[in-house]
């Protein structure tokens, strides 16, 4: 027998939490949330390597709603930030609506009863609503290396760091240099004997200005009326135009060039070596592809147990990588800084899920681009909502995303509830109307830029599509309670 439920939530992330709050808020109680972890926070729950930190102004990494004042650092370390869903889930008495340990298998519509039929790995459910709160980073992409599987030392995932691996005195590879391996290799270099780094693409790496914030700056914000509201302000004010602002507006912007010539200046202050100087240093425009910033990392590379590997790697033996021009290093230890898969077939989302035409919504996807509408509804998947669909966020924090969809979905489905519909659907023509005038504004995006051919970036779909939400933060929290209820079609079960 299927446990029923008028709204079922996959995922007890920040967007997870952050839309049941509001449904909560609206008056919705009937909500159950699963989640494949054993505890909530989502990215910063499986994300516990060393040197784990937001790279976005803990000011703005929060819900607006609930601004803590203990942050111990301008940029809080991840374990503060899963604290603080804890913490959300304690407030808002939301631990009784999650299941842990409970992973999505697969998710049709019903269309005799609209509702969804869920297969979990604890049994099925049944859902009026389904929202989709899986944030895009939380499948590990392993690379797919001839030999990966003969490794003979430890492995692990950055994002399934395991602590019993000591690295004390150990041959360490890590083989990636995104923002996750920027915020480990410095951690790292230091015990171990000897850590190889191997780079495919060189990461923009910007100064970070992360201060302890000491417990008088603490008792300043938490007493002090108005310096909370301004530190916040001046932090929405610096992510706004350090991500919305340069990547979707970079034509508009004059000497928005001058953030890469500081990102160099930076570069050439901290590496001594030219020859690995020249290395680290990218091919592609600043913006093409997730930005990092960190204070340590480039320095790391001066150490003379670092080496940077920037040939590419021909495959893995039993204790060592080969690269392609026959240099090997022998290893202890392999890490996967490898990151995740985003925009795949099997990732977005993370679980097939049928409409009643039998249509696959990753495959609808991945095959016929991506699209929706606002990056929460998708014409032919009724009652299913995502709080991280395409062209949905806009790149500031993900906080402002995830306040911004879970106040369109709570609006969609309060409007259902008071027109007695048990089926709502954003109607084509909306959804085509969205993505065009999105997709119009699209020759003055960073992404537009030759050199993005070499970032290889993330962001790009295999279509080379970018579906990010090309607009302010202030103009998509406006429409997400202002968008005409008319691009939906609300009905009821006959
Ligand atoms: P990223 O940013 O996707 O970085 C992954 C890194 O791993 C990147 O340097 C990749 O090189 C490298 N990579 C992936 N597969 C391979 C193979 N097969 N061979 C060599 N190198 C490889 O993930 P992160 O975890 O660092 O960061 C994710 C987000 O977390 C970040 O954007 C922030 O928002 C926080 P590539 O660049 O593809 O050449």
């Amino acid at each position: 027998m299927s446990q029923f439920h008028e709204i079922v939530i996959v995922g007890a992330g920040f967007s997870g939490i952050g839309t049941a709050i509001a449904l909560k808020k609206a008056g919705f109680h009937d909500i159950l949330m699963v989640d494949d972890a054993s505890g909530p926070g989502g990215v910063w729950h499986w994300n516990n390597y060393p040197g784990v930190a937001v790279d976005i102004p803990s000011f703005s990494y929060q819900f607006s709603f609930e601004q803590a004042s203990d942050w111990s650092r301008t940029y809080a370390p991840g374990r503060e930030l899963k604290s603080y869903a804890e913490y959300c889930v304690e407030k808002y008495d939301l631990a009784k609506h999650i299941q842990y340990n409970t992973r999505v298998q697969e998710a049709k519509f019903d269309e005799a009863n609209d509702q969804w039929l869920i297969d979990t790995s604890q049994g099925a459910l049944k859902a009026r609503y389904m929202i989709h709160a899986g944030g895009p980073l939380s499948q590990p992409r392993l690379p797919d290396i001839k030999g990966i599987d003969s490794f003979q030392g430890d492995v692990m995932h950055t994002s399934r760091w395991d602590h019993s691996i000591s690295l004390e005195g150990k041959r360490v590879g890590i083989i990636g240099t995104g923002a996750t391996a920027v915020q480990v290799i410095p951690e790292i270099a230091p015990i171990v004997e000897k850590l190889t780094v191997f780079q495919r693409t060189p990461i923009w790496c910007l100064p970070k200005p992360d201060l302890p914030l000491p417990k008088v700056a603490r008792l300043g914000l938490k007493s002090i009326p108005g310096v909370k509201s301004i530190s916040r302000l001046a932090s929405q004010a610096f992510v706004e135009f350090t991500f919305p602002g340069i990547a979707h507006y970079y034509s508009l912007i004059p000497g928005a060039d001058s953030v890469e010539k500081l990102a160099l200046a930076w570069l050439n202050s901290q590496v001594k070596d030219p020859v690995t100087r020249e290395k680290l240093t990218p091919n592609y425009a600043l913006g093409c592809k997730r930005p990092s910033f960190h204070n340590g990392f480039l320095k790391t590379f001066n150490r003379d147990n670092v080496w940077l590997e920037t040939n590419s790697i021909e495959e893995i033996t039993p204790n060592s990588i080969r690269n392609a021009d026959g240099s090997e290093h022998e290893l202890d230890v392999l890490i996967l800084a490898t990151g995740f898969k985003v925009t795949d077939a099997d990732a977005m989302p993370s679980y097939p899920v049928y409409n009643t035409e039998g249509v696959h919504l990753g495959n609808l996807w991945d095959e016929g681009r991506h699209h929706s509408y606002k990056g929460i509804s998708t014409a032919g998947f009724p009652n299913y909502f995502t709080t991280f669909g395409p062209y949905g966020y806009n790149g500031s924090s993900f906080f402002t995303l995830i306040e911004s969809s879970a106040a369109h979905i709570t609006r969609v489905i309060t409007t259902a509830s008071k027109r007695h519909a048990s089926r709502v659907e954003v109607k084509k023509a909306a959804q085509d109307a969205y993505i065009a005038d999105i997709q119009s504004r699209g020759h003055r995006q960073i992404f537009r830029k030759d050199s993005c051919q070499n970032a290889n970036s993330y962001y790009f779909t295999r279509h080379g599509d970018v579906p990010f939400r090309a607009a302010t933060t202030m103009e998509v929290l406006w429409n997400s309670t202002r968008f005409p209820l008319a691009d939906y079609q609300f009905s009821s079960a006959s």
